[in-house]
Formats: structure tokens, sequence, C-alpha cells
């Protein structure tokens, strides 16, 4: 959905979900911002049984001059009904009746959304959702500061201090808006109440402690969910324990906060695993967070047969054990290879021969000149590198971005002269760490092929692995059942993982 899609309406009223948080006031703002400046007689409301009280966002409402009123008694708009960060009909946002209805949201999707809707659950935050929007109007939210630091401030607080931030416009957000510190600052440090002290000091006392697996569960009463950051970050100082899990659970959402100090653990692919098909989680590698649905995890006890699972069968029991176990069954799941120290045997391998495969190429010294510091950001994540032993810039064919050195490259790659046309969700950008200056990736790829002359054994994994490969010990990758583990033929402990998925595009058995 484009926003000057919704200039057809006159009159716009926006909603933000019960008890507004700084991400709904802030991409809340934003829409007002941009219907006002088209023209459009648009009003800011939230409904439900609370008046806004916590100070930060009081802060935020006096300071960035957001003109949002209390509407606890209207029940009827002329004209369209925009929600945001929320969707129409859901329980955390009261129901207001409208001719006309759009949703704005990123969390996930509900089953009906009507026609005029973005929703993009691995956004950070609703408001980069509204400023991607706003700026593919061609409009820039740099014009007012205020806003800027609303929005600034609103995926702050929705990603935990930005450190559960995933998705690249995130950072692109984060980086382009051009805010004032010293209000954010002051919003940041009346970020906890006295009763909300109290309630992290309550959940700490109560902690679960796992001695073999070295996890810390902690389960909190119903709070700012940044709360859960606090919680999880504190008690991962605790010596002795190397991962930690933080969590509520509200009739809205059950939501958590993980945190890991090891290598062998990284907090998004815990948080993702933790949310399963029931909900979202993500983040980064040390910090990560996600959340829940109450009807997906209830739906889960009625179907399953285990008497184990039912629990009590009321949500709180039903998420904390349903938490416990996947837990358990995240750190009972995986063998752990180092490959710098392992050889596999040759138990079940087959030998494969590498069929040539399509790329796209960058040869960075045509972006930027030779020793220019650079940072790659992919939808995977930044790469920072200096142009000069990485000469090159690999595109394969699912979007993946790999800086490879000039004599590999020539080694296992033939150029080609046509182009290379491919879209990807996100487009990669390369950006000059010390100017700033922006280029995109895709406005200098090139095509090559891949020559296809390396041998490896291989064979399916039976239990999942997370590999430390030869040349990079400090960051795994990880093999579920059905991936092959594999390894180079001249080299045995060149050890890799190759998703089941990519496997028989990638390679042809050899007949020995
Ligand atoms: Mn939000």
């Amino acid at each position: 959905m484009r926003l000057n899609e919704l200039l057809k309406f006159n009159n716009i009223t926006i909603q933000c979900h019960d008890n507004p948080d700084a991400d709904a006031l802030a991409s809340g703002y934003a829409l007002l911002w941009y219907f006002e400046k088209m023209g459009k007689k648009a009003k800011l409301i939230y409904k439900g049984k609370n008046k806004i009280q916590k100070s930060n966002l009081k802060i935020m409402l006096e300071k960035l001059e957001i003109p949002v009123s209390y509407e606890p008694e209207l029940d009827k708009v002329k004209g369209l009904l925009v929600t945001v960060d929320c969707q129409y009909g859901q329980k955390n946002v009261s129901k207001l009746k409208a001719d006309h209805i759009a949703v704005i949201d990123h969390h996930q999707k509900s089953a009906d959304l009507p026609k005029l809707s973005d929703v993009r659950n691995n956004l950070g935050s609703a408001s980069t959702l509204v400023w991607d929007l706003i700026k593919k109007e061609g409009l820039d939210v740099n014009d007012n500061p205020l806003l800027a630091t609303a929005l600034y401030y609103g995926l702050y607080t929705d990603t935990n201090k930005f450190s559960e931030v995933s998705h690249p416009l995130d950072r692109d957000m984060q980086d382009e808006l051009i805010v004032n510190k010293s209000i954010i600052v002051e919003m940041s440090n009346s970020n906890i109440s006295l009763n909300e002290l109290k309630i992290t000091g309550n959940a700490i006392l109560n902690y679960k402690y796992f001695k073999k697996e070295k996890y810390l569960i902690i389960h909190a009463e119903a709070c700012d969910p940044n709360i859960l950051g606090v919680m999880s970050d504190f008690s991962l100082e605790t010596a002795g324990v190397n991962v930690c899990l933080a969590y509520f659970v509200s009739p809205i959402e059950v939501k958590f906060s993980v945190r890991s100090c090891v290598k062998e653990v990284h907090a998004n692919e815990l948080a993702a695993f933790l949310a399963g098909d029931l909900g979202g989680g993500g983040g980064h590698i040390f910090k990560a967070g996600g959340s829940l649905r109450p009807e997906k995890l209830k739906q889960k006890y009625k179907e399953s047969k285990d008497k184990k699972d039912k629990g009590s069968g009321k949500l709180e029991a039903l998420a904390t054990n349903y938490l416990h176990m996947r837990m358990k069954e995240y750190f009972d799941m995986y063998e752990v290879i180092y490959a710098k120290e392992t050889t596999l045997g040759m138990d079940g391998m087959k030998k494969y021969v590498k069929i040539p495969q399509e790329f796209g190429y960058v040869k960075l010294t045509d972006v930027f000149p030779k020793g220019t510091l650079i940072t790659v950001r992919t939808l995977e994540g930044d790469i920072d590198i200096t142009i000069d032993k990485s000469h090159y810039l690999m595109v394969g064919i699912t979007g993946e971005i790999y800086p490879i050195a000039k004599e590999k490259f020539k080694k296992s790659y033939k150029t080609l002269d046509d182009s290379f046309d491919k879209k990807f969700e996100y487009d990669p950008s390369i950006k000059n760490s010390v100017t700033g200056e922006k280029k995109s990736v895709m406005a200098y790829v090139k095509h090559a092929v891949s020559k296809g002359n390396v041998s490896i054994y291989a064979r399916p994994l039976d239990k999942c692995v997370k590999l430390f490969t030869a040349w990079d010990d400090e960051k795994y990758y990880s093999g579920g059942i059905g991936d092959y583990i594999a390894f180079r033929e001249d080299d045995p402990h060149d050890i890799y993982i190759i998703k089941k998925d990519l496997f028989d595009q990638l390679y042809k058995e050899v007949k020995m």
C-alpha cells in the first residue's frame, strides 16, 4: 500500500492502541504530519481505560508537541480510520465504527486485514514502517526535528534501545534521522516507575536456574516490555549464567527477552526458536526478543494430547510450561562442531560436485577507491570491510552477500557480459564509512557463473548442529535435520552446511 492511496479520504482519524506506547504515538504523529501536509483534516487519538501516565510518555507528548487526544467515549468516526501499531478488531485496540478502515502495523498479521493495509512483522517498529512509507512519497521527516526525534524514540523503545533491531530498514532510519539528543536522554531516564522497579526486583528474586546448561529463566508480572531487557541484561552479568530468558504474560501477548554471552548460543536464533509458529522472535547475536500470541498458545494446548503440556490450562501456566519446555529442547537439540579441530567420518558420506551457479558480483573499486572503509548493509546484517584484499562482493541468487578476495574470485568464477537482473526484499547498499556517502549494490552488479570444479563429501544431518567453520571460530552456522554437512575433498577441515532446499540446486552426485 502507498500512503497516497489514503488521500482520497478527507476526514482521517488515526488511532493508536489502548495504553499507547512511544512507538504507537510516534508512528501516529508521523501519519498526522503527512496527512496535514497533504491538506487533509486529520486527528490523532487513543481510547481504552487509561489515560497516558508514564513519565517518559508525558515528556514525549509535551516536548515533542504531539497533539494526541484521549477519547474514551468516542464510538464512531466519519471517513477513514487508520489503526497504527495495532490491527483493527484486535484486543489491544478499542473498537471504533468507521466508514473505511486502514491498518498500518508491525506485529504478527491477524486473520482478516482490510484491503488498505501494510503489516510488516519483520520491522522493529511501526515508526520504521511509517518512516519508509513517507519516504516513498518523497517527503523528509527531518523537516520537522521533533517528529524525527519521536520516530527515533519509537524504534529505540520498541527494540530495547536498538539491541533487538534486526531489519536493515530499522538501521537505515536510525542512521538517517536527525534527532534532538537531549530530549531522548531525558525520556530514557524516566523510563521506569517505582512500581516497575519493584516488579523488576520481585522477578529477579524468583529466578529459575538451570545449572547444567547455565541458563536462567525470569518470570515477571506484566510490565513495560523494556523492563524485560533491563532484567535480562542485569542478570546475565551473574557468574555461571550464560543465557537468560525474561518474560511476562498478558492477555494480549506473551513478551520475552533473550540474552546470551556465549558464542555457542545466538540470542536471535534462540528467540526465533522459542517463538516457533506461535509468534515471532529475532534481534542480534547477543540480545534478542520476541512474543507469542495467546490464542495460538491456547490452540496448541487444545490440540496437544500430551497431558504434561496441558498444565492447568491457564494462560500464565501454559506460557510458563511452553517456554520452559522450549528452552530445554533447544539446549538438548544441538551438537557443536569446531571445524578447526575436527574432521568428519566417512560414514554415510557421498561424493558430489558443485553445479555451476549464477552469481552477481561487484568489483568494489568500481564503487569507491581502494583503501576506503565501507559498510555493506544486507538483509542478514552489516558487513564492515576495507576495499583492499576483499576486492569483490558476491551476490547469491537468494540475495545473500559476502566479500571475496580477488584470487579466489578469479579461480572460482567466470565473468559474463550480460546483466544480473534480480530483485530482492531489501536493496543492499554500500556506505563509505568516512564520508557517509551511500550507493546501491545493485547499481554496480555484474554477472558471473561459478566454475564448478569443487568436489565435496556430504551427508544429510540426523541431528541439529552448530558449526564453527575453520575460517570463523566466533560465529556458528546452524544446520537442521535434513540439511547437509559437507567438507571439501581437498581440505577435510573446510566443513560447512548446505540447506536442504538448496542442496539439489547446488550439487550433483558423482557415482563411484
Ligand atoms: Mn510497536
